[in-house]
């Protein structure tokens, strides 16, 4: 494994196979004259069981599927670098955040929770962030989420919401979605639940991009510095490029579209060496504070409001890397939230002691055995060395007559390690108690922090949250499912849940008086995070004749303010300008969307006909009623003109080129334009 963006390096790796220019040869090495010929008996006779070049072809070929992940199997995963800006050697004793100038290597997979391997990757959904570091002293595993809390509080409920998420069994409908009776079943039988459906019915389950998601370690972990000395932490991933979502709308329809619409935006930015980038930000508490707070610093429902708890920012992550095959290091890659490293440790959370157990035991059956550890994407960058031996797959020989531990005829090694030397020693928390099965009375607070959350919402963000809710609870057939949601999110916002009962059909909850917004917090609306136009994409639609000199112009100074331009015309290929000027159109509205955009330029053309004004017409329709950036000069303004949009917000006009160019890109950087009146 390395960090280097040289693939020369790389293909120094003994198991990295390039196979192009190589003569083919059998998994023997038998160098082979023929595979596209099985070997009869005669030419119209029967094949041949003597042919072991078929059958090793068609058996490996028949063995090539592993189960995918029980949750997350849609996913996709990129290389890159981790670097801390400043030691953090007051709070914990972890290598890797110590040196500034170190570069750790990273393996990062971003993924869906509910679909299968195939699914679409723009349904309504918490997406998975997990980042494993190879850092010198192991692998170190941040297994996240791109929302801060979970759904329950107690791992051994984990199955029963997941068999309530997937598809029902009887008839395995519906595919990656939550908007079915079972999951809305649980989430009322389950009102632990109530904060994380907030964040899932809000626009951070259809984000934008992986490359505008915050990440969460969403547990409180350990930190320990070398005195012993312990601070809890919550670990953040904070987007270069702010956080940003799509409307549900279009979610839907790029799901059909372009189905891998955010593997494709990761890799093709990172092929293009737009490498997206996180900062790392941690927020501690002292041991001595723990029960400082008005809520269980341990319960995973509940968030550490910034506000009072600043996020310290510590460190950059870079995905510079692609992967070279997505099943060898995506598809194989084993994360375990127990992979830590000296200096992180965990705590009693009872989310996070079931996850302990749960990873290490799912890659047995997915990776068939007890080696996965071997793989490339897993191996660590140090040694490793142990008595564990044998099992399906091993791959390396262990030499030597002795494979226990104390023993006299090695000298007792491998051996242990003080912590002084490096050794890992699990924090010392007294522990005292009763075996009990139940809930911790400090964890019986459902509701305060779902209120937290839709308080701070800006006003478009919680009419979107009414609207998914209306959709999801609308596609329930159950009655007293419905009821009984609408009657528990009256605990969050009674405005809220009339309005949703209202769209399904239920009664208005009983309940009228808001509750009291003692508090809100600004950080989490995403319209309070970094706007930028960098890697935004827009569609440019454009025809023959078009006024060659200004529209160069225009193209210039989105690409300088790195806003990405795809060339949508009648036909592919050569576009010819006023002046002589060709462009290249790489689309046409057969082959592309205004759904696959996040703003429209249209250029126009004195030579376009009226049936590719029509649909660009509507093209520009579609991204007006999403809310996005629509621009227009020369003949392209008379769409915007025809539409009798011209006067919207974030929609630009003009016949200076660089003042057009300047107001588009600031409107691409805002983002959609929530204030937009329908036509
Ligand atoms: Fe989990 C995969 C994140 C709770 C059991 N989980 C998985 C992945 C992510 C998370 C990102 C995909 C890793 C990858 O890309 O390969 N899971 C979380 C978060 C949780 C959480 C942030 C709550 C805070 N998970 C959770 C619980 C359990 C599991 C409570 C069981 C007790 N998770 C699994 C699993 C998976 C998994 C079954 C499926 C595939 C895998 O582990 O490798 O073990």
């Amino acid at each position: 494994m390395t960090s280097s963006k040289n693939k020369k390096d790389l293909q120094l790796e003994t198991f990295r196979a390039a196979d192009e220019g190589k003569p083919m040869t059998t998994n023997e090495g038998l160098k082979l004259s023929e595979d596209e010929f099985s070997l009869k008996a005669g030419d119209r006779g029967p094949t041949l069981m003597e042919d072991f070049h078929f059958r090793e072809k068609m058996t490996h070929f028949d063995h090539e599927r592993i189960p995918e992940r029980v949750v997350h199997a849609r996913g996709f995963g990129a290389h890159g670098e981790f670097q801390v800006y400043e030691s953090m050697k007051a709070y914990t004793k972890a290598k890797f955040l110590q040196d500034p100038s170190v570069k750790t290597p990273v393996f990062v997979r971003f993924s869906t929770v509910a679909g299968s391997r195939g699914s679409a990757d723009t349904v309504r959904d918490v997406r998975g962030f997990a980042v494993k570091f190879y850092t010198e002293e192991g692998n170190y595993d941040l297994v996240g989420n791109n929302i801060p809390v979970f759904f329950i509080q107690n791992a051994i409920k984990f199955p029963d919401l997941v068999h309530s998420f997937k598809p029902e069994p009887h008839n395995e409908i519906p595919q990656a979605q939550t908007a079915h009776d079972t999951f809305w079943d649980f989430v009322v039988n389950n009102q632990e639940t109530a904060h994380m459906i907030m964040w899932h019915m809000s626009d951070r389950a259809i984000p934008r991009s992986y490359r505008m998601m915050e990440g969460f370690g969403v547990h409180t972990f350990r930190f320990v510095n070398d005195e012993g000395k312990a601070h809890f932490v919550k670990f953040h991933w904070k987007p270069k490029l702010g956080v940003h979502s799509l409307v549900w709308d279009e979610a839907q329809k790029i799901a059909g579209k372009d189905p891998d619409f955010h593997r494709r935006d990761l890799y093709e930015a990172i092929e293009m060496g737009n490498y997206p980038e996180w900062e790392l930000g941690v927020q501690l508490i002292k041991e001595e504070d723990e029960f400082a707070f008005d809520f269980d610093i341990l319960d995973p429902t509940k968030i550490w409001p910034e506000e009072d708890i600043p996020v310290k920012i510590i460190g950059k992550l870079t995905l510079n890397r692609n992967v070279d095959n997505v099943f060898a290091e995506t598809e194989q890659a084993a994360f375990h939230v127990g992979n830590v490293v000296p200096g992180i440790d965990f705590t009693n959370d009872p989310l996070l002691q079931g996850r302990l157990f749960s990873y290490t035991d799912t890659q047995l059956i997915r990776l068939g055995g007890p080696n996965f550890h071997e793989l490339p994407i897993n191996r660590p960058i140090c040694p490793f060395h142990n008595n564990q031996r044998d099992g399906y797959g091993r791959q390396t020989i262990n030499v030597g007559q002795v494979s226990y531990h104390r023993n006299g005829l090695a000298n007792n090694t491998p051996s242990v390690s003080s912590p002084q030397e490096g050794g890992y020693e699990h924090y010392q928390e007294k522990v005292e108690g009763r075996k009990v099965r139940s809930r911790s009375k400090s964890f019986e607070d459902h509701f305060s922090q779902a209120i937290l959350f839709w308080n701070s919402m800006s006003e478009p963000e919680k009419q979107h949250i009414i609207q998914a809710f209306s959709f999801e609870l609308g596609k329930v057939k159950s009655k007293a499912v419905k009821q009984q949601a609408v009657d528990m999110f009256a605990n969050v916002s009674p405005m809220m849940a009339a309005a949703v009962a209202n769209a399904i059909g239920a009664i208005p909850p009983q309940k009228t008086e808001e509750p009291k917004a003692a508090k809100i917090s600004p950080a989490l609306s995403q319209l309070n995070k970094p706007m930028l136009p960098d890697t935004r994409k827009a569609g440019v639609i454009i025809g023959n004749q078009f006024n060659g000199a200004d529209v160069s112009t225009v193209l210039r100074e989105l690409q300088a303010a790195g806003v990405q331009t795809v060339l949508i015309s009648e036909k592919a290929g050569k576009v010819t300008g006023t002046d002589g000027t060709i462009l290249e159109a790489t689309e046409t509205f057969l082959t592309t969307d205004s759904v696959l955009y996040d703003a429209v330029y249209a250029a126009g053309g004195q030579g376009i006909s009226p049936a590719f004004e029509k649909e660009g017409s509507a093209f520009i329709m579609e991204a007006f009623k999403h809310f996005k950036t629509i621009g227009g000069t020369h003949e392209g303004t008379v769409f915007l003109e025809k539409a009798n949009i011209l006067n919207q917000p974030g929609v630009v006009s003009g016949s200076d080129m660089k003042q057009f160019a300047g107001d588009f890109i600031k409107a691409v950087a805002a983002d959609r334009h929530w204030s937009r009146q329908p036509v």
